[in-house]
């Protein structure tokens, strides 16, 4: 058993977080207060045997008490009261210990600087500590995920910190981030790039992994797929949920045919600083579509190589894939997705660099997706989850960059930062490497002759 700390950190982390955990209870038939109905007397007509199988891996996010509950292995931070509040009150407010919830006084004010040095620093030392407990917990740790947003002060700033602090106290234990990449339309203060730029700068060597979403992208899914007019945080949520979830499932369920996060991992990421995977959904339909729309492995496969289904805004046809990773979940048969995979490849917009021809890597979970009860989504019997690495995602970088240098030209907001203690180096440095990052994207995609 490997177990994985989840870590939901700002008011973004934690609002996902909320919204991974409700989905991740539904889909394994934890009640909002950690118990688990019994099976059998549930329904004696049901496979207990195959799907207690299949379900026995959750261990692996939950840690199941003496007295039968069954607790999340996450911790919830904020640097501000009110939205971890949000959850000591919600309907989910006894599935996790008090000790989970951890919030301070004030928040770090969009400002990376108060999130990693002035406010942040003031409180990191408990994070540790508590992220330290639930790893005592564990049998064998396998590493953490970690979910926030690059543009908050919190998100960013103490992010950067923290995970600066488990590389040290866990050493080379994985971190895997989902993280909210700012979008002009959809962000909430002017000095997101600064912060975006500068905490990818700090967390670049440590994390192992950063699937990336922005909210302009799952905004539009939400709209256009979805029917939704003005899609709040908690439908772009419950979206991003579906997507941690297919990401998490292979470590939630076993199957033969699950493939291990680890393995997927290992085909994603060709070069450490690469490793910023396009994450794709389908079907993402609402309940009044669900029986319209054509869902069969062909279909949803398709959907995830057009660029109207990626939750990170960009062209993947621009741009060239090392490494495809499939995470198929519910009633699909093999045949089905090598057939898939073989109309994908045919087409000319799907090109791969040239150094690694043929990278599609596939998983089969044969657990269906849930639908959260009230939400937008239909329920449906087979879905799937793409994890690109694509050269293209240089666009998301290329378009932050940009926005960082229109401000920084003129030193504007500046101040706000170094009054934190911060230097003028430090903005330099971090723009430098994520003009770097941007190069490195450019290489990889470059043919050899
Ligand atoms: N998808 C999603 N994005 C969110 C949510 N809440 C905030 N954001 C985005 O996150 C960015 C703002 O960061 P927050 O996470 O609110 O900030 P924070 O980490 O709490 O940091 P401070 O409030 O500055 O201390 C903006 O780009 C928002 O659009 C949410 O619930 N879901
Ligand atoms: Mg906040």
């Amino acid at each position: 058993m490997k177990e994985c700390l989840s870590i939901h950190v700002g008011q973004a982390g934690v609002q996902i977080g909320e919204a991974c955990w409700e989905l991740y209870c539904l889909e394994h038939e934890i009640q909002p207060d950690g118990t688990i109905p019994d099976r059998k007397q549930r329904d004696p007509l049901e496979d207990a045997d195959t799907e207690e199988q299949a379900n026995a891996s959750f261990d692996t996010f939950f840690c199941e008490t003496r007295a039968g509950k069954h607790v999340p292995r996450a911790l919830f931070v904020d640097l501000e009261p009110t939205v971890v509040d949000g959850i000591r009150a919600g309907r989910y407010r006894t599935l996790f210990h008090p000790e989970q919830l951890l919030s301070g006084k004030e928040d770090a004010a969009n400002n990376y600087a108060r999130g990693r040095y002035s406010v942040g620093s003031g409180v990191i030392d408990l994070v540790l500590e508590r992220t330290r407990k639930l790893a005592e917990q564990c049998s064998g740790l396998q590493g953490f995920l970690i979910f926030r947003s690059f543009g908050g002060g919190t998100g960013s700033g103490l992010t950067s910190l923290l995970v600066e602090r488990l590389s040290v106290e866990f050493g080379r234990k994985t971190k895997l981030e989902f993280s909210v990449h700012p979008a002009p339309r959809v962000s909430t203060a002017v000095v997101e790039p600064y912060n975006a730029v500068l905490t990818t700068h700090s967390t670049l060597e440590h994390a192992d992994c950063t699937f990336l979403v922005d909210n302009e992208a799952v905004y539009d899914v939400c709209h256009r797929k979805l029917g939704v007019e003005r899609p709040s945080y908690a439908s772009i949520n419950r979206l991003l949920a579906q997507a941690a979830s297919a990401v998490t499932a292979s470590l939630r369920f076993q199957g033969p045919l699950n493939v291990d996060l680890v393995e997927f991992q290992t085909n994603l990421v060709p070069f450490p600083r690469v490793h910023f995977p396009v994450t794709a959904l389908a079907p993402v339909v609402s309940a009044d579509r669900a029986f319209h729309e054509p869902l069969s492995v062909a279909d949803i496969t398709a959907a995830c190589f057009e660029p109207s289904g990626h939750l990170v805004r960009c062209d993947p046809r621009r741009g060239r894939y090392m490494a495809c990773c499939l995470l198929y979940r519910g009633d699909v048969a093999p045949r089905e997705v090598n057939a898939a995979i073989a109309a994908v490849k045919a087409r000319d917009s799907v090109r791969f660099v040239d150094w690694c021809p043929t990278g599609f890597k596939v998983g089969i979970n044969s657990q269906p997706p849930r639908a959260t009860p009230g939400g937008d989504l239909a329920p449906v019997r087979r879905a799937v989850c793409t994890l690109s690495n694509s050269t293209a995602v240089v666009e998301a970088w290329a378009r932050l960059d940009h926005r960082f240098d229109l401000m920084y030209a003129k030193r504007a907001f500046l101040h706000w930062y170094l009054r934190e203690g911060m230097e003028e180096g430090e903005f330099s440095e971090a723009r430098e490497d994520l003009a770097a990052l941007e190069q490195d994207y450019r290489e990889v995609g470059q043919s050899l002759s």
